[in-house]
């Protein structure tokens, strides 16, 4: 297998690992063994050789100072951030010794893994670490803080993460961005949609928030928070009413148009209208242009299914493109995610089959809760690849688990977190570059493989390296542990169960470093829904206990006047990069946009420091008051660093609820009131 550490000078192909839909093809480029520049790679079909600011400027948090090099031990109290350097003999030693008596005394299962996408990579991410735990029996963790929920209600109507070829929507005449930041957060669309604005498209953007992606768009449309489904409902109202569907697709490739074309008839555009914010005739207008322009495009962000109706509402929108018959037409349809085409053998990479029974699962949404309330206690937890100090909902009562006494805490990360402050025991991390890994995009269709390009910083190891000295440090003697990660590679792309990865073999990603899913399909026939078709009407639905056709509901009232959408930013990916003064100037300080109304209301004014405070804490913004937002909502961007003195956690503020569909975060159904800071 090739590495290019050895090479102190040159031009190296490599992959983006940050949890981006965009998954760009890089070139790194090295002097005297050191990355000094990171570009897009040119050849790359679909990211075309343009990379974000995030990633131009990964050099220097590669080489950051702050970086962690060796493994420490807490000697202060809990929380104080005092720590001393220790060996990783020592390190696995204090580990391991530690879960045996735990095992040994509670179980297994008072150990929990804690852990997100930091790096995408398949075998650092859901790979040996997987192995690892499944092997150990420790509590299983639900990873819902991300897109479960708009999964889930995706899946009842469409089957599974499966929507349009990305580089085929250059062909649509009209972009939706619904709910999807995508000037910040899927920046390759936003060049495929101006690609097609050229030839026409119109792109219009749905979303709570005059953002970046709206003051692009041809035309923004405000909503409400957690009103979308009302909207798609209205739009389908209009397009039966006035006979823009499409009456062949609907009888050939869905079931249930004549239940859902009945049902819609409640959703008339003045009710829509008083749900949602948006006017009477902007419904007429864009039903209108969806019922008669084609091929269109529907990119479904993350924003609305944050909610607690958030399952039905994506459910609601993936109907749309079937009522015209979208799917039949070369760039048309949506696209939620696609990482379908590219699934691989998840049973041979995380070896579930090691686990002697089948252990308790805790949603990863609800860990603040679970650190105080579970019976019997988690006594362990293992974070690596995820911040949850500052991504976690109820984030108070996350970082006061955290602080437990009790509680036995590993971090292995590159950075000492917010988290890392809080554990017992700290491990560094290599970065991406440091590792071999493949990685699927959930948006385009390519997969691409990692070589190691650069020496781990310091001592610091990668995820495999370090669950494979657990498993030896755990007398673990299965022959897993002892797979390379070659090995695990193809493990993982020996997968008869997924046509569309035919083609790509260990060999062919090797030699052309990105390799596209095979998608000469039949698409839309024999879906993976239980009809084989798109189910408008789903008796699966019903069977699971929600309305079989899309229905709005309204998201639960709480005590306080305005709705807080706490979105993310541009220059930080989630809290990645909150700790880099570059990406901090550049984002320049945390804002909370405010509509003028309701700000007047409060004395507040431009540039204000602002207190937002609900039952669960408060946080400390600066108001930017105008237009940007409708009245009764207030949006803030990025997740900023706990810095001493501050007070800019927004999760201080966010719901532990849980959405409708797939155990999903409601990051954005909170409410809280503001006033001018003292
Ligand atoms: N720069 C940058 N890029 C990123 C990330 C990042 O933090 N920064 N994060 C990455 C990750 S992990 C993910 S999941 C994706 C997420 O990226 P997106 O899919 O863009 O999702 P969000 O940015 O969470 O929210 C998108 C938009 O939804 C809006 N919104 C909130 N509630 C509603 C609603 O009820 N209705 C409508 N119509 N809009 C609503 C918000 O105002 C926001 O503009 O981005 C990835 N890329
Ligand atoms: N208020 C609010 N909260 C949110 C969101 C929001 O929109 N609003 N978005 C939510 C969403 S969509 C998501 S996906 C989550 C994301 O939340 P997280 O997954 O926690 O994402 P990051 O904050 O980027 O933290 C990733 C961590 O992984 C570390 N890391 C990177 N590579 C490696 C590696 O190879 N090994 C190890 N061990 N560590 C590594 C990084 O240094 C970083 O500290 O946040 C959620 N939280
Ligand atoms: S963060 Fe996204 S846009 Fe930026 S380089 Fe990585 S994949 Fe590309
Ligand atoms: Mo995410």
């Amino acid at each position: 297998m090739a590495s290019y550490v050895d090479e102190k000078n040159g031009v190296f192909p490599s992959v983006c690992s940050l949890d981006c839909p965009d998954q760009c093809g890089l070139l790194v480029y090295k002097e005297n063994g050191r990355i000094v520049r990171v570009e897009g790679d040119p050849n790359h079909p679909v990211t075309q050789g343009s990379i974000c600011n995030k990633v131009r400027n990964m050099p220097e948090r590669l080489y950051d100072k702050k970086r962690l090099q060796f493994p420490l031990k807490r000697v202060g109290k809990k929380g104080s951030g005092q720590f001393e350097r220790i060996s990783w003999e020592e390190a696995i030693e204090t580990i391991t010794d530690k879960w045996k008596a735990l095992i040994q005394s509670y179980g297994a299962e008072s150990i929990l893994p804690y852990s997100f996408y930091g790096n995408m990579g398949n075998l650092t991410a859901e790979g040996m670490d997987r192995r690892f735990f499944n092997r150990l029996g420790a509590s299983r963790l639900d990873r819902t803080i991300c897109n479960s929920a708009g999964s889930a209600g995706y899946r009842y109507t469409m089957g599974g993460s499966i929507g349009t070829d990305p580089e085929e929507t250059v062909h649509a005449k009209l972009i939706i961005f619904w709910g999807v930041n995508a000037v910040s957060t899927n920046m390759h669309q936003i060049a495929l949609a101006q690609k097609a604005r050229k030839n026409g498209a119109k792109i219009v953007v749905i979303d709570v928030h005059n953002n970046r992606t709206a003051k692009w768009a041809d035309w923004f449309i405000p909503i409400l928070p957690g009103t979308d489904t009302a909207l798609a409902l209205g739009i389908m109202h209009i397009l039966f009413k006035e006979n823009l569907t499409d009456p062949a697709f609907l009888k050939e490739f869905t079931v249930g148009s004549e239940e859902l074309k009945e049902h819609v008839v409640q959703y008339d555009p003045k009710s829509v209208s008083l749900i949602t914010g948006v006017k009477v005739q902007d419904i007429y207008e864009l039903a209108r242009m969806y019922g008669k322009i084609s091929p269109s495009f529907i990119r479904i962000g993350n924003g609305p299914q944050h909610h607690d109706n958030g399952g039905m509402c994506i459910r609601t929108i993936s109907c749309l493109p079937a009522l015209t018959g979208q799917w039949l037409k070369k760039g048309g349809g949506a696209i939620k995610g696609n990482s379908a085409f590219l699934e691989h053998n998840s049973q041979a990479l995380q070896r579930p089959d090691l686990s002697a029974h089948n252990t308790r699962i805790i949603n990863m949404n609800l860990i603040g809760k679970a650190l105080h309330e579970l019976d019997p206690p988690i006594r362990s937890l293992f974070i690596y690849g995820c911040n949850p100090a500052v991504v976690a909902p109820e984030g108070n009562k996350v970082r006061e688990g955290l602080l437990r006494e009790d509680l036995f805490t590993v971090v292995h990360d590159l950075f000492l977190t917010e988290t890392a402050a809080l554990a017992d025991i700290v491990l560094p991390a290599s970065s991406s570059f440091e590792n071999t890994d493949f990685y699927t995009s959930y948006w385009h269709h390519y997969m691409q493989l990692q070589q190691p390009v650069i020496e781990p910083w310091g001592e610091s190891k990668s995820n495999v390296e370090v669950f494979r000295m657990l498993a030896e440090g755990m007398n673990f003697t299965d022959s897993c542990f002892k797979d390379s990660e070659e090995e695990m590679i193809r493990q993982a792309l020996d997968f008869p169960g997924n046509p569309y990865l035919d083609s790509i073999t260990f060999e062919s990603l090797a030699e052309n470093q990105f390799v596209k899913a095979d998608r000469e399909t039949l698409f839309p026939e024999n879906l993976p829904t239980p009809s084989g078709k798109i189910e408008l009407f789903s008796r699966k639905m019903e069977r699971d206990g929600y309305p079989p056709l899309p229905t709005y509901m309204p998201i639960p009232a709480e005590n306080y006047p305005l709705l807080f959408v706490p979105a993310p930013n541009h220059n930080f990916l989630n809290s990645t990069f909150s700790n880099n003064e570059k990406h901090i100037k550049m984002e320049k300080t945390p804002q909370i946009f405010i509509h003028e109304d309701d700000a007047g209301q409060r004395g507040i004014r431009d540039g204000d420091t602002v207190r937002i405070w609900n039952d669960r804490g408060e946080c400390t913004l600066q108001a930017s008051v105008g237009r940007d937002v409708l009245p009764g909502a207030v949006i803030s961007l990025g997740l900023w660093a706990d810095l001493p003195g501050s007070s800019q956690l927004v999760n201080s503020l966010t719901p532990d609820r849980i959405s409708d569909m797939g155990g999903g975060a409601v990051f954005f159904s909170g409410r809280v009131d503001i006033e001018k800071a003292l």
